[in-house]
């Protein structure tokens, strides 16, 4: 970073260059309400801009964040006061907002204390998350909570020092209690198939676990789902430098983002809820024709031409649907294969599709399909086996969803199309390592293939691609399969 500028703050806001939106509400006057656990760049993205909308009529819903994991976030926004600049770009350009709506940034591990007294405090009326699927400790296949974890074991030996999410809430859930207070909402902001049951099965029975008093009062805890929808590539170095040319301040841990962005929420608020409505957060009664047609359209297409995309060479998502060959094939896989399982009207769907492309083919998003394809273990349930099981039951057909499974084996099996090493991360990284691509023992892992497991078509169908993809590499296989 250049050492003249000033770096974002309170103090430097003035010093914005114009053009650059801030905050259009008196920070001091902001109150919190809600803890977001997971406060990385795409909560930093979604729902804090949602919040930072509202304040200036209703300042009494902002934001403590906490990081889980690493101080870093922390260590970023702290010296400047929690703010931080939001880039949204596409072909156009970019304009950059600073958001105003995070007071507080907690590493746990340095501050847990802290989180817990504040989560545990009458003012807060909303527990938020966005730790992505291995947050929830959970096993992917059946949604249940995985109390071989190495973090619940250690949560149910430690349940006042938890280090889980799961674990952060029962932990204040039990203080409320105590307290005689009523429970926060616990709203999960995660890429999760029902996303609240899911996160409502886990934490119920994680405090059922620790004693049957404190798994009553998880029983009243309200768990709305949610649709959440933005695409945040991971801020680089040239962001930085980017954004900071373009605004004149220094921020040491800006975002980046598309124009889009979408949230829909189930209305189950019992302590209550900023009216988030007036800045475009839909409101339903029930959020899962949304979830699925998001999880199985957008994050399924995601997965897909990440794995394949990066065997074949494409580092960027824009850079593997600019080939032709790999456009058509996400077309087909869209329309002929995930639409016809989605129960809404298949003209709307068919539109969603098209916005997906362009959304996908945003030149200015450097999107990388190494990021896409991190955590392929806890996200293929959801995004396209779910959908497998759908047609499987239908007798239809689903070679391009096979494929994409197909790209995920040859991808954790660990190296590119051009033999180059992969860096896998997943939770099950060391275990892919060992089976080294045998696709009978990927197949047998009961945890992501559920009861798919065994299932010979699936198999047959997968293993086909496999072979197409071993022999002639991701490119000619997914220009023979585009043609299906
Ligand atoms: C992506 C998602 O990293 C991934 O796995 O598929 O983060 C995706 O960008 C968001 O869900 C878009 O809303």
């Amino acid at each position: 970073m250049s050492t003249n500028r000033p770096r974002l703050s309170t103090s430097t806001l003035n010093r914005l260059a114009t053009g650059t939106l801030r905050p259009d509400y008196d920070r001091s006057k902001v109150t919190p309400a809600i803890v977001h656990l997971g406060i990385g760049a795409f909560h930093r993205a979604h729902m804090a801009v949602s919040i930072d909308a509202i304040l200036a009529e209703e300042p009494g819903w902002g934001i403590v964040g906490a990081s889980l994991r690493r101080p870093d976030t922390a260590e970023a926004l702290l010296p400047q006061d929690g703010l931080y600049t939001l880039a949204v770009r596409d072909a156009e350009g970019t304009t950059a907002r600073v958001i105003g709506s995070i007071l507080d940034i907690i590493d746990v591990n340095a501050r847990r204390a802290d989180l817990l007294a504040l989560m545990a405090s009458p003012a807060i009326r909303i527990v938020s998350l966005t730790v992505t699927e291995k947050g929830y400790c959970h096993d992917p296949a059946s949604g249940e909570l995985d109390v071989n974890h190495p973090d619940i074991v250690h949560d149910l030996a430690h349940p006042e020092a938890p280090n889980s999410a799961p674990g952060l809430i029962v932990a204040a859930l039990e203080r409320r209690r105590r307290a005689g207070l009523p429970p926060f909402t616990v709203l999960s902001c995660d890429n999760l198939p029902a996303n609240g049951r899911t996160a409502g099965r886990i934490i119920r029975r994680l405090a059922a676990l620790i004693s049957a008093d404190l798994g009553r009062y998880a029983e009243t805890v309200a768990f709305p789902s949610s649709m959440v929808d933005r695409i945040v590539p991971a801020t680089t170095d040239t962001d930085r430098a980017e954004i900071a040319a373009l605004t004149g301040v220094d921020d040491a841990w800006p975002v980046v983002t598309e124009p889009f962005t979408q949230w829909v929420i189930e209305d189950n608020f019992p302590l209550g809820r900023p009216n988030l409505a007036r800045v475009g957060v839909e409101f339903v009664a029930d959020v899962e024709p949304a979830e699925h047609m998001k999880l199985r359209m957008l994050n399924g297409s995601h997965s897909t031409l990440a794995y394949l995309g990066y065997l074949a060479g494409h580092a960027y998502v824009a850079d593997a649907i600019a080939d032709p060959d790999f456009r058509r094939l996400i077309e087909g896989f869209m329309t002929e294969e995930v639409i016809p399982t989605l129960a809404m009207p298949p003209e709307a769907l068919r539109h969603y599709r098209d916005r997906l492309i362009a959304r996908f083919a945003n030149p200015a998003l450097r999107h990388r399909t190494w990021q896409i394809a991190m955590d392929g273990s806890q996200k293929l349930p959801q995004r396209l086996l779910g959908t497998i099981r759908d047609r499987l039951a239908a007798g239809l057909p689903f070679r391009r969803l096979a494929l994409g499974v197909a790209g995920w084996m040859r991808y954790v099996a660990g190296r590119d199309d051009a033999g180059t090493p992969i860096d896998v991360r997943d939770p099950l990284a060391p275990l892919f390592a060992d089976i080294g691509g045998d696709a009978g023992r990927l197949f047998a892992l009961t945890e992501i293939f559920g009861d798919l497991s065994g299932n010979p078509v699936l198999e047959a169908e997968v293993l086909s691609a496999l072979t197409a993809l071993r022999r002639d590499g991701a490119k000619a296989t997914v220009r023979a399969y585009s043609a299906a």
